[in-house]
């Protein structure tokens, strides 16, 4: 169902110490509000964090999962292993995962394949380079990205899908896309998925926008129709800059 949301993904920062400390006063100054919030901490993290966070509403979400349910994948963590400790939701598919780590649409497919056979949901991470938003091949390539990686998806799966949209040139450059090209991109996301399924499943799915939200900037964007909140990176280990981010959910 189409909610707002607010995720903080982590990355590869905060030992438990700091991921202790960011918890508590994350639920210390958690605003009253309609966006569903989540963290996405490190792997190690995540049962301490799911523990700090038992009595909050602040779900703790993973950043990647291999798409095998066990076997030998020396440094992977499946689906099963996530849900043990009481994590439900992957982000799936974000740019650093396709640059750094060679995860292709092919790869990512089989990622949310054995996500949502799990029965957990996923965040689907997906967005152009620079080069191609300068060639004008951005509605191309997301279009192609949303098509290999989820269109052969059973209608009933899109359910459990979240959108988040993040073009890469904005991704920890300070460089944010106009709340303008992020609503044009979202409108034309909820298009193909009417293409592809149909207006129903399109408007009920969340799509989230990332790259470079802060404080200041986070009410511009997310005050566009087709906008249901971000995916937040930088800004989300500063507690102050990611809970006024989430107040920026009207
Ligand atoms: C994009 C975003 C979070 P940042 O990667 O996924 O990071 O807000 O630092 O651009």
């Amino acid at each position: 169902m189409r909610s707002k949301i607010v995720a903080g993904n982590w990355k590869m920062n905060k030992d438990l110490a700091e991921t202790e400390v960011l918890l508590a006063e994350l639920s210390a100054k958690l605003p009253d509000t309609k966006a569903e919030v989540m963290v996405a901490p490190t792997f190690v993290n995540l049962s301490a964090a799911v523990e700090k966070l038992k009595s909050s509403t602040i779900e703790v979400i993973a950043q990647n999962m291999h798409y095998a349910e066990n076997g030998a994948y020396t440094g992977e963590i499946s689906a099963n292993m996530l849900l043990g400790i009481g994590v439900n939701t992957v982000i799936i598919g974000h740019s650093e995962r396709r640059a750094y780590f060679g995860e292709t649409d092919g790869i990512l497919a089989k990622k949310v394949v054995a996500a949502l056979a799990n029965n957990m949901r996923v965040m689907f991470c997906f967005g152009e380079e620079l080069e191609d938003r300068k060639s004008g091949n951005h509605f191309k390539i997301v279009e192609s990205q949303l098509k290999n990686a989820l269109f052969s998806l059973d209608a009933s799966a899109w359910s459990k899908i979240i959108l988040a949209y993040e073009p890469v040139w904005a991704i920890g450059t300070g460089e944010t896309a106009s709340p303008e090209q992020a609503q044009e991109m979202h409108a034309f996301i909820r298009k193909t998925i009417t293409n592809a399924y149909d207006a129903g499943i399109a408007n009920n799915v969340s799509i989230l926008y990332g790259g470079s939200v802060k404080p200041n900037n986070a009410v511009e964007i997310f005050s566009k129709p087709d906008v249901d909140g971000g995916l937040i990176g930088g800004a989300s280990l500063v507690a102050d800059d990611f809970i006024a981010i989430i107040k920026g959910i009207a």
